[in-house]
């Protein structure tokens, strides 16, 4: 910008140092996606972790107890902590308050004081200052000293209002409140999803011993509120994933410990079931790739329990190690380090680097975790005559698997029986409808485009891969049958170039069995082509609900909210309506208009929230045609679930 275009702007007064400040956040706005990853929906998201994350690193001092996440009817949010409140002196070095450090300055977050750990690399710890330049407008509130300061900055980081005193408090009652409206001319969307929000705030609270968080949605005409407290942290957090499967004992094993200035901790507990559901963080951030802390985990373990089964004869003297895996079937752990300079690596940065980290847990875990098993021998023995088991199944599977490679290779000459398939052969062009029910599968093969729809019928649930073992998923019918008709392959034999279709649609029954199915093969998915999902190649259809005749007007309605909107417009009277009941009760053409029409329907489109390690199935519309205005309207309503993956039943 010159010095001309600032005079312009009306700008002209500030000082060099400003100036420079203003084109850091400048260049935040030219370039959103060099420091919050994506302007989607994600990265909206992310604003509110990065302030959220910054009150926690004030938890993790040890100076506040509570933070209150408020979603605002003007698009606002508001984050409160009871914590010192930021320092309101002016800063040595910026000759401004060292609060309008934090907001203008790129990268000052925790600069000053405080030491300890602080939250930072990979997509977090860019600082206030990034969620500032993002936003509309910011407001900042401290209660310091039995006073309090406000300081307001307008669009895109520009202060709008000195900080100044504008009232006094009790001085016991000090913290810090940051209230931003995030920028719409700069996001994708603007509109925050509570279910989201919700869950991220959940697993901050349970990684943050004894922290209070409270979240609450003023947005709607009631308002929604949830708190999230747990006195026993990671633990509980174990013991909250595995509450849907049965436990193989009693005890969710802890350890902690600090080795170096790396702070380790550790739950985990065994269920009966197969897969294994190991989540590792670091600094609170989670880390999908794993990275050193994970490995040290794995190390120390697959040891530990190797050393027990052999010096108590589990595993006889001539009998191979039990692997990782076999130790790791059906574990739930968490795996928690806190450490001062984390190094993200990989692709996405999501792989924690510090070898020390690895060193760390490797030596904690190892030390206390051979006490532990010492101490509890019934627990030990019975994660060991559990490892056996998987060792012996081990190989039946690997013979399962490879079967199922090789009837992958027959290729379209192995097409099961059961799929209508489609006559293009260009896979961008292609896309199968996996449909529960034989009856509904019917009407779907009559209401397809025949070139591009694929049809794949299912009978009755899938089978749920969390609680069986794997040589029996190869045995499913459907599961196999699914397999051959993607022509990926799966695991690591997984190649998504030979992805036959670019949409996997999975359409069930609006209700709740429907919902159960499509959770189930979303499961299916996410274990064992998890890249299908990644490269966002999964949808769920979105059949109607009602289906309403007037003065020989028709009219679909995909939800109740929008049903009773519809009603309200229109009005009752001589209005036939009709209750859908699942897929079987439309026709064909029913079908096709509602649900399977390229350029009528609506989709899901299913995604992996890489923040939280739970599936997201996020909207997508593909619309044209003259329906869009009411339905997108229903869209910006009702879109949005969070589907935990550990919520699967
Ligand atoms: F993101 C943020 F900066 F906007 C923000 C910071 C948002 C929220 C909701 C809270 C905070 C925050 C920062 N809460 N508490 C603090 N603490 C400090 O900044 C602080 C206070 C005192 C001292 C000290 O050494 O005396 C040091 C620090 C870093």
């Amino acid at each position: 910008m010159s010095e001309e275009q600032k005079m312009q702007e009306g700008i002209g007064e500030y000082t060099a140092d400003q100036i420079q400040i203003l084109e850091g956040l400048e260049a935040v706005r030219k370039r959103p996606g060099m420091y919050i990853g994506t302007t989607s929906l994600r990265g909206l998201h992310h604003l509110v972790y990065e302030i959220v994350d910054n009150a926690v690193d004030e938890a993790l001092a040890g100076f506040c107890d509570t933070i209150e996440v408020e979603l605002n009817k003007d698009g606002s949010v508001t984050v409160a902590d009871n914590g010192r409140g930021i320092p309101v002196g002016i800063h040595p070095k910026a000759g401004i308050p060292a609060v309008e450090v934090v907001f203008t300055i790129l990268h000052a977050g925790g600069k000053f004081g405080g030491g300890g750990y602080k939250v930072s690399g990979g997509l977090h710890g860019v600082g206030a200052s990034v969620v500032n330049a993002l936003s509309e407008w910011l407001e900042v509130v401290i209660r310091q000293d039995g006073i309090v300061y406000k300081q307001r900055y307008e669009n895109g980081g520009h202060v709008a209002s000195k900080l100044e005193p504008i009232g006094t408090c009790r001085k016991s009652q000090t913290g810090t409140t940051v209230t931003f409206k995030p920028d719409p001319t700069i996001f994708e969307e603007t509109e925050f999803d509570f279910e989201t929000l919700k869950t991220r705030l959940r697993e901050t609270a349970f990684l943050t011993k004894a922290l209070k968080i409270t979240i609450r949605d003023r947005r709607g005409e009631e308002v929604k509120e949830t708190t999230y407290h747990y006195e026993g942290g990671i633990q509980e957090f174990v013991t909250f994933l595995n509450r849907s499967n049965t436990p193989l004992y009693d005890k969710v094993i802890y350890i902690d410990g600090t080795v170096n200035g790396v702070y380790v901790e550790v739950a985990f507990q065994h269920n009966d079931g197969y897969s294994e559901n190991t989540l590792s963080f670091v600094n609170n951030i989670i880390t999908p790739e794993g990275g050193m802390h994970l490995t040290g985990f794995k190390n120390a373990t697959t040891k530990c329990f190797n050393d027990y089964a052999r010096k108590n004869k589990i595993l006889k003297d001539n009998a191979p190690n039990l692997t990782g895996d076999d130790i790791r079937e059906g574990l739930t752990a968490i795996i928690s380090v806190k450490i001062e300079d984390p190094q993200f690596e990989g692709q996405t940065k999501q792989k924690l680097g510090n070898s020390e980290a690895r060193t760390a847990v490797e030596s904690i875990v190892g030390d206390k975790l051979v006490y532990f098993l010492e101490q509890n021998p019934q627990i030990a023995k019975a994660i060991c005559d559990k490892a056996l088991l998987a060792q012996k199944a081990r190989e039946k599977a690997r013979t399962a698997r490879d079967n199922v490679r090789r009837a992958n290779m027959l290729d379209n000459f192995g097409l099961p029986g059961k799929l209508a398939d489609c006559s293009s052969k260009d896979p961008k062009q292609c896309e199968i409808f996996i449909v529960e029910g034989d009856s509904a599968g019917g009407s779907a093969k009559s209401a397809r485009n025949r070139e591009t729809q694929a049809i794949l019928p299912l009978r009755g649930k899938i089978l749920n891969v969390e609680k069986a073992r794997e040589e029996k998923i190869y045995a499913n019918a459907e599961i196999k049958t699914m397999i051959t008709a993607f022509g990926t392959g799966i695991l690591s034999n997984f190649d998504i170039s030979k992805l036959r279709y670019d949409k996997i649609i999975i359409m069930t029954d609006a209700d709740v069995d429907g919902a159960h199915i499509g959770t189930l093969m979303m499961t299916f998915l996410y274990r064992f082509m998890p890249e299908l999902i990644r490269q966002g190649h999964v949808y769920l259809a979105q059949p109607p609900l009602y289906k309403v005749e007037k003065n020989k007007k028709t009219w679909y309605t995909y939800s109740e909210d929008e049903q009773k909107k519809l009603m309200n417009d229109i009005g009752q009277d001589g209005a036939r309506i009709q209750r859908y009941k699942g897929l079987g009760e439309m026709d064909w053409e029913q079908l096709w208009e509602t649900t399977m029409d390229p350029a009528r329907r609506v989709l899901r489109k299913v995604s992996i929230d890489e923040d939280t390690a739970s599936l997201v199935d996020m909207t997508f519309n593909i619309l044209m045609g003259d329906k869009v205005e009411p339905r997108r309207e229903f869209i910006e309503a009702n879109a949005k679930f969070v589907k935990n993956l550990d919520t699967i039943g």
